[in-house]
């Protein structure tokens, strides 16, 4: 086996977003673009010679072709051991667990999560280090320093690996390691949670539906829902990873998984429905007629999470991003614990959870997670609140209005412009931010603006500091809204305006009526469909 250093061209497009570095398909099949951005991964890191490097993907179109090139790098580069899903595939959550439970020195995640595959899709790679969590924005920066200027990489000079039998391979001085990539994430599972209490409740007619959007958790909700607690065959539709996503958007909320919300509002819905999404660390929890928003969902998980076994007697504290709604403040006041208020994105959860600070996190976009692991986890938020279920005879219903009846309702809605011409989106953030001083004391539509801000952190644990992050409006009567540019659009530009309000007494509208006049407010401060040429959002969510 020859090592070879093969001559390269910067592409002058390769930076890291909120999560990972993601673009159309075809952009990452230019001519050694992927390589071009793995190389300067590991060209900004030190002292993984003879480390353990796991790599694996969420399916989608160019998956196969992909993790076949990241192990001869991963070879070329000196990596020892090289751990592959079966068939190119591991969950985000999943590459986590395996490379903290093999010591392994980090991995790669190749997928664009929620955003569409296939050949006119999206693709994205992600880095994850020694501890499981996404690379902090310290060392993201360095990989696309890197990228700007890459001129060589190192490959091997081999055909293509037989991903589908498990087993071990010596190349070189490397051994290629393939693992199912099922068996160890849903051992720790069931360490987690009682599995025997959510298997009787299932043995007891209960109903579930899990919906894996034809992406990376088919395989895992199967062998979980299906053939360990006991649900019937079926129960997990569109289980079969697929690299188009058999067409579906895998993102699991109302507009994307609208054929799973028509099933949880028709007569005979079942008790319990839930959707992940691409890469598997999203999650949408529906019961009988019955939504649960992602903030109320975190604030649920911190009101109950002493009904899990692993967590007991060991809740910290709690996070969330600075966009997420506060639905879980008053919960962890009553349960005298900390909330820390982050970036969006899950890198800066990481050190609070290494730092012992938090033991749960979470965020409006259908993300939660604990200290079992350094990625949000869909499927571990689908078995917590089954755990939750089971210990309490709960729906999700009756947990959610139990909720807002002890500490409020927070209504939230997040509206996304996608797709928009980037000098406009910008545009329309530097009007706001040039403004902001004049902003405290003005009214809008009967609405008094109290604090305008942009969103700044220090993490309390690194040190590690974040500014620009987003446009904080407080409003009086406990209404705020956050406006910020994504980070994981492959196309344009995205806005995103996120709004939520607070309400002691009125639990019974829709986040749609009692928000209208914070939306219609910020839509005449920031001149949204005049500066954009937009007179709708994209999706409300
Ligand atoms: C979005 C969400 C953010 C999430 C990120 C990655 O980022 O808002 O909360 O962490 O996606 O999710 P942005 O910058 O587009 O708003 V996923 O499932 O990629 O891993
Ligand atoms: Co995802």
């Amino acid at each position: 086996m020859d090592i070879v250093s093969v001559k390269t061209e910067p592409y002058s497009d390769q930076t890291f977003g909120t999560s990972g570095l993601r673009k159309k398909t075809a952009v990452f099949r230019q001519k050694h673009y992927l390589e071009n951005i793995v190389q300067s991964v590991f060209d900004s890191l030190n002292g993984f010679e003879g480390k353990t490097l796991v790599i694996g993907g969420d399916g989608r179109f160019f998956n196969d072709e992909a993790v076949q090139t990241l192990i001869r790098l991963a070879i070329a580069n000196q990596f020892g051991r090289i751990i592959v899903g079966q068939n190119g595939l591991l969950s985000t959550p999943a590459t986590s667990h395996i490379i903290t439970k093999y010591n392994a020195f980090g991995g790669f995640i190749l997928s664009a999560s929620h955003n569409p595959g296939g050949r006119d899709g999206d693709f994205g790679i992600k880095f994850d280090t020694a501890s499981g969590a996404p690379a902090p924005v310290a060392l993201t920066t360095l990989f696309s320093e890197r990228a700007k200027v890459i001129d060589r990489f190192w490959t091997i000079d081999l055909p293509d690996f037989d991903l589908s039998l498990l087993g071990e391979r010596a190349v070189g001085h490397s051994i290629v390691q393939v693992v199912d990539p099922v068996a160890d994430y849903a051992a720790y599972m069931r360490d987690i949670f009682d599995f025997p209490a959510i298997k009787k409740m299932l043995a007891g007619g209960f109903k579930m539906i899990f919906d894996a959007m034809n992406a990376a958790t088919g395989p895992y909700a199967r062998h979980i829902f299906e053939e360990a607690l006991g649900a019937p065959a079926g129960s997990v539709i569109h289980g079969t990873p697929q690299p188009d996503f058999g067409g579906l958007h895998p993102d699991p909320n109302l507009i994307y998984a609208k054929h799973l919300a028509d099933m949880m509002y028709a007569d005979d819905a079942p008790d319990f429905a839930a959707a992940s999404d691409g890469d598997g660390d999203r999650y949408m929890i529906l019961g009988k007629n019955f939504f649960v928003n992602p903030s109320d969902s975190l604030a649920v998980l911190t009101e109950h999470l002493h009904a899990i076994p692993f967590y007991r007697g060991k809740i910290n504290g709690v996070a969330r991003s600075f966009a997420t709604s506060p639905a879980v403040d008053a919960v962890a006041a009553a349960h005298k614990i900390p909330v820390y208020e982050t970036p969006v994105g899950w890198k800066f959860f990481g050190s609070l959870l290494d730092a012992g600070k938090i033991t749960l996190c979470g965020e409006e976009s259908f993300g939660a997670g604990s200290s079992h692991l350094r990625e949000k986890d869909g499927l571990w938020a689908v078995l917590a609140w089954l755990n939750i279920m089971a210990a309490t005879q709960k729906t999700p219903e009756e947990l959610t209005r139990e909720l807002w009846r002890k500490y409020g309702r927070v209504y939230a809605l997040a509206h996304n412009y996608e797709s928009l011409n980037a000098e406009a989106a910008n545009k329309l953030m530097m009007d706001l931010n040039a403004e902001l001083d004049t902003l405290p004391g003005r009214q809008i539509g009967g609405l008094t603006i109290r604090q305008a801000f942009n969103f700044s952190y220090a993490d309390p644990a690194s040190g590690e500091t974040a500014a620009d992050q987003g446009i904080c409006l407080v409003f009086d009567g406990q209404k705020r809204a956050v406006i910020r540019l994504s980070g994981t659009g492959s196309v344009g530009a995205t806005l995103r305006f996120y709004f939520n309000g607070l309400s002691g007494k009125r639990l019974n509208d829709t986040p749609q009526a009692f928000l209208s006049d914070i939306v219609a407010a910020v839509g005449t401060l920031t001149r949204i469909a005049e500066q954009t040429g937009r007179d709708a959002p994209t999706t409300i969510t």
